[in-house]
């Protein structure tokens, strides 16, 4: 198999699936595309990606170019690796969750985007990115409360992938949860996603 991504600092599209493949222990090949290039960065995707876009994922002559399409495929070819949980109940609220995630909390993707290469500090929110962080906040301690943690939906699964480029966003721009109405286990469940053996290989690769 083969993953193609974009600039590992940057692309928090490309983190979710790279997260779920290396959850399966499966053998993999990657490739890196630069990002913000202009032309150059879209003659680099063209060959791999039907979009224009990565993430892509290749296993043999199938190609699939969306990140939550390649962890549900990811899930049905690895079923060993418990990539979403047993129980139906869990797994339909993560699935909403990562769903929600794919397609919503615009203002915090548009306005605090991923950047694994800079310090952290402080950012003024406008009123749009807040409500954002509050809703994650809540949706984090709905379904942490509901699993009983330690991760979303109990055991690590895709929901914490897609959670995870959120996790670097509160740090980078020093975003105070318990201002968003946490008491606690977001911030600790944040600094969970950041402490995982494969998001830090994942963040050293970025700022080699
Ligand atoms: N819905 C897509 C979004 C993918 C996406 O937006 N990818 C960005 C990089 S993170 C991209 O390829 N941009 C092309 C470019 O920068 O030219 C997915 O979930 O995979």
């Amino acid at each position: 198999m083969e993953i193609v991504i974009g600039t590992r600092a940057w692309s928090s599209w490309s983190l979710r699936p790279w997260l779920a493949l290396k959850r399966t222990g499966a053998d993999f090949r990657e490739t890196v595309v630069e990002l913000r290039q202009g032309e150059a960065t879209a003659q680099a995707i063209s060959p791999h990606s039907p979009s224009g876009q990565v993430p892509v994922l290749k296993d043999g002559d199938l190609v699939i170019w969306d990140s939550l399409a390649i962890c549900e495929y990811l899930h049905e070819r690895f079923p060993e690796a418990g990539l979403w949980p047993a129980d139906p109940v869990l797994r339909a609220l993560g699935r909403s969750a990562a769903a929600e995630m794919h397609g919503g909390f615009m203002a915090l993707r548009r306005e605090c985007a991923m950047a694994l290469d800079v310090e952290p500090s402080p950012t003024e929110l406008s009123e749009e990115v807040s409500r954002d962080v509050r809703k994650i906040v809540a949706r984090w301690n709905q379904l942490l409360d509901r699993s009983g943690g330690p991760f979303l939906l109990g055991d690590w699964s895709i929901a914490d992938a897609f959670f995870a480029p959120v996790a670097t966003r509160f740090r980078t721009y020093a975003i105070d949860l318990a201002a968003h109405g946490d008491t606690g286990p977001a911030a600790a469940y944040a600094a969970r996603l950041l402490a995982m053996p494969d998001f830090l290989e994942w963040e050293r690769a970025a700022r080699a």
